[in-house]
Order: C-alpha cells, then structure tokens, then sequence
C-alpha cells in the first residue's frame, strides 16, 4: 500500500536495466509499471505463540517471510501441508514464494493451535 511511488524512484534505474538485459524493454513504462506489478514482501512475525499478523492477502510471485521472535522453534505449515517453512528457530527468519496452489491456512506443527491464513488473490 505504502512506498510504491518511493520504491519505484529507489529501484527505477536498476529495474529498468535489468529489464533492458532481459530484453523487455521497460523503458517505455519508466519502470513503473514494474515497480506497480513486482512482488511484494509481506512479514509475519511469531511472537507469544501466534503469528503477527495472523491473516495477509498475498499475489502469486509475492514473498512471505516469517520470523520468529519467541524461543520455542515455530512452523508455518499449510493445513493440507501443500507447503511448509520447515522448523524456524529462535530468531530465524523462514521465506516463501507464493503460488497459485498454495492452500490459505496454516498452522504451527509443533503447536497446532497457532494458526493464520495466507489468501492468495
Ligand atoms: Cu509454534
């Protein structure tokens, strides 16, 4: 929502070469129509057994990292465990790149009363 028109005068220069290198031409968007449609970066963070925040809406191409501020180790499972971070220790960082199969709710394996919900639009 926010940083959009910030982001786009950050990376604008880079983005724009390496679109010219892949042989998309960007210029004729200014890269910003690379910036609008690039993926974002959502962060959950894991603190006192739940996941902060427990729901984010997602596109596919987007990253989701979750990191874990409590000491026990954490998961972000999917509920049909179509996908999963795998264990995220005290202070790890764990990320994933959305698909369009991804299931939207998860959970911790390890406490399965944590829960949240990745919808993927
Ligand atoms: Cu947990």
């Amino acid at each position: 929502m926010s940083g959009r028109s910030r982001r786009s005068v950050l990376v604008g220069g880079a983005a724009a070469f390496a679109a010219a290198l892949s042989g998309r031409g960007a210029y004729g968007h200014n890269g910003i129509d690379h910036s609008k449609e690039g993926a974002a970066h959502h962060t959950v963070t894991i603190e006192r057994f739940k996941f902060v925040p427990a729901a984010i809406d997602a596109k596919v191409g987007d990253t989701v990292t979750w990191t874990n501020a409590d000491i026990a180790p954490h998961t972000a499972t999917a509920a049909d465990g179509s996908w999963d971070t795998g264990t995220i220790r005290k202070g790890e960082a764990k990320s994933i790149t959305v698909s369009a199969e991804m299931a939207p709710d998860y959970f911790c394996r390890f406490h399965p009363a944590m829960k949240g919900v990745l919808s993927v639009g």
